[in-house]
Order: C-alpha cells, then sequence, then structure tokens
C-alpha cells in the first residue's frame, strides 16, 4: 500500500514523498516585488522533506507587472526578482526539498493603484469582479477591467514563457501555472466571465485555448516534465461564477493537453478554503483523462491526505493553511504530534511574526 511519505517522480523531478506544500500568499516580498530572506527563511524551514514537505509549490508570483492583484506579492520577470527567488530555491535545496513557482497572472483582479501607470487590469471581458484586492492601505475593492485584444493574447502568452525560463534561472524545479480561483486564465475558461466574441471566447475550445497556448509556450519552454497546472473547477473565488458546464470544460481542457506531458494536475475539490462539497463536479472522471500525477487539495487533513493516497484518489495531496501554522508539518503527521494553531491576522503582510515564528516540535520541546 503506497503511504503519503513513499516517494514519487512526477515528470522529471523526484519527491522523497507525496506531502505537498500548496501554494500560500503571504504578501512580504520587498519593494520591487523582489523576494528577500525572510521569505528564504520560510521557504527554508518547510523544505525537508523529512520533516516537511515532498514538494513546495511557492506563493503566486506573477509573471509581469500587470499580472499582479495585491500588495508586495513577488514577481518572476525581473532580475532582481530572479536574483532573490535563486536565494531562496537553494535554501530549499540545500535541505534536500524540492521546489516549483506558481506563475501568476491575476487578470481583473487586481486595483490600478498597483499596475504601471494606473491602468485598468485586463481580463477576457470588461465585466468587473465583484470582489475586494489587498492594496497599500486595506482591501478596496477590484478595479473595473477593460478586454485584452486579440493582438494583445501572443503577449501574454510570451510573458507566462519567459517567466518560466526566468523560474529556470531562478533554480526552481519546475513550474505550476495557476488556472485556479478567478484569475486570468479562469477568466477565459468560464462561461460566467467571457463574453468575447473571438478566436479565445464562445465554444470551450474556443474558451481553454487561452490555457492551451499558455501550456504549450511553458511546457515548450521548460519541458512538460517540469510543468504542473492548478485548476478549481467549481470554485467561487474572486466572483468566479459557475460556468454553465464546468465537467465538459475541464474534460476538454485537460484532454488537450495530453500531449504535452504534463508532470502534474493540481485540483483544488470545492471552493477554495471552504466547502469541498461547494458544488458537483466528478474529480475522478477528469483523472480519466490525465496520464500524469495526480495532485489534490483543499481541506485534507493528514488522515483524509493519507487515505487519499493509501486508496489511490490521488498520488499527491497538497496542504496549505496547516503547513503556515506549522514548519515541521510533515514531522507532524507522521507522528500523529498535536499541531500548532493558525493565527489568521497575521496571513497577508507583515514580517516574521506569524510567518517564521511559528515553533516546531523539537523547539517546542527544548
Ligand atoms: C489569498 C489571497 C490572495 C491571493 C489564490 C493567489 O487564491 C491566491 C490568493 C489567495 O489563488
Amino acid at each position: 500500500m503506497t503511504t503519503l511519505f513513499d516517494p514519487i517522480r512526477i515528470g522529471d523531478i523526484n519527491l522523497a514523498t507525496r506531502l505537498v506544500m500548496a501554494p500560500l500568499t503571504r504578501n512580504r516580498a520587498s519593494p520591487g516585488q523582489v523576494p528577500n530572506d525572510l521569505m528564504r527563511e520560510y521557504y527554508a524551514q518547510r523544505a525537508d522533506p523529512a520533516s516537511g514537505a515532498g514538494l513546495i509549490i511557492t506563493e503566486a508570483s506573477q509573471i509581469s507587472p500587470m499580472g499582479q492583484g495585491y500588495l508586495d506579492t513577488p514577481g518572476i520577470h525581473s532580475a532582481e526578482q530572479v536574483a532573490g527567488w535563486r536565494r531562496i530555491t537553494d535554501a530549499v535545496h540545500a535541505r534536500g526539498g524540492r521546489i516549483v513557482i506558481q506563475l501568476w497572472h491575476v487578470g481583473r483582479v487586481s486595483h490600478v493603484s498597483l499596475l504601471p501607470d494606473g491602468q485598468a487590469p485586463l481580463s477576457s471581458s470588461a465585466r468587473a469582479a465583484n470582489s475586494k484586492t489587498y492594496i497599500a492601505g486595506g482591501f478596496a475593492p477590484c478595479s473595473a477591467p477593460r478586454a485584452l485584444l486579440v493582438e494583445e493574447i501572443p503577449a501574454i502568452v510570451a510573458q507566462y514563457r519567459q517567466a518560466a525560463l526566468n523560474a529556470l534561472d531562478a533554480g526552481f524545479d519546475g513550474v505550476e501555472v495557476h488556472g485556479a480561483n478567478g484569475y486570468l486564465i479562469d477568466q477565459f475558461l468560464r462561461d460566467s466571465i467571457n463574453d468575447r466574441g473571438d478566436a479565445y471566447g464562445g465554444s470551450i475550445d474556443r474558451r481553454t485555448r487561452l490555457l492551451r497556448e499558455v501550456m504549450q509556450a511553458v511546457a515548450g519552454a521548460v519541458g512538460g516534465g517540469r510543468t504542473g497546472l492548478r485548476l478549481s473547477p467549481v470554485t467561487p473565488s474572486n466572483d468566479a461564477a459557475l460556468d454553465s458546464d464546468p465537467q465538459a470544460l475541464m474534460t476538454h481542457a485537460v484532454a488537450q493537453l495530453a500531449p504535452l506531458g504534463l508532470a502534474y494536475l493540481h485540483l483544488v475539490e470545492g471552493q477554495t478554503g471552504g466547502a469541498r462539497d461547494h458544488a458537483p463536479f466528478d474529480y475522478a472522471a477528469l483523472r480519466r483523462h490525465f496520464d500524469g500525477a495526480w495532485m489534490l487539495n483543499n481541506g485534507y487533513t493528514g488522515a483524509m491526505a493519507e487515505q487519499a493516497v493509501a486508496g489511490g484518489a490521488a498520488d499527491l495531496v497538497a496542504i496549505g493553511r496547516p503547513f503556515i501554522a506549522n514548519p515541521d508539518l510533515g514531522r507532524r503527521l507522521r507522528q500523529g504530534a498535536p499541531l500548532n494553531p493558525l493565527d489568521a491576522q497575521t496571513l497577508y503582510g507583515g514580517g516574521a511574526a506569524g510567518y517564521t515564528d511559528y515553533p516546531a516540535l523539537d523547539a517546542a520541546l527544548a
């Protein structure tokens, strides 16, 4: 029987365990959206597969200045950002860990104060997200977007490609494209948001075209075996209303990616950070269209994760919030040790408090 703590090879990446640290936005990058030494300490604390994660997926990181939607999130588009990430990947690898970066374009989930020259956010349509983002001074309603012109789309795809190349320069083991949670790619996928009449809107095949072009570009640049994808078929995050047929949409999206030989697919089941049964969706049926490693996420306890791997529902399980409060979550799950509680006040922004000061078991014993 396979356990959560057995090794696995996903694409070209060897992992010591199947316990994954999910991508978690923490808003602690330095000016210029540059990853810093505090972030390095945070990731390094969680990197040793014997005590932490078999794979770390970084916090979502914007591929371009227009891809940013929240204050102080890191980027992967400037030389300074690549240098900052290099120090982090070196620290993770020194502890025997593996780390991929989540490539992010927020689309309409942004605010003019965060964007170059106060531009309007970009999306598939001009429909505004009835949602909030986090800017200097606190939460603010998302700004009204403008629909990307069809001739602007190749440049967006090229930004994903360049970001993936930058990620390899920064020493990452691979990349995960963020296709979930109502951000740009999801804004093209769903007919609740995408009202385009061109080659990127209308039929399922056209709404999945941006995703397909992005995945082809990224996998073409760094190899399918170093490329993953996160999808959230039914999440309502960021005012992403349900698609009229999520099962058909996701099936087509995933089936069309088969030639790329992706390392893994990462599925958020239900409402991200909320109800796992938020809306009906058959994740096991979707899996039948994918040959790579199958990663599940959302609200997993250690017991649920062990059951999912042992029972074959998942090859890997990504756990988010418990990894914030427990740098040694892997060791705690193996030992059945109690978990530190999460301080929700220190999730977004700030310094070491609630970030790098959660105690490990050995520190608690000492
Ligand atoms: C929480 C706060 C800000 C961003 C996501 C990147 O939902 C996020 C995110 C989560 O995927």
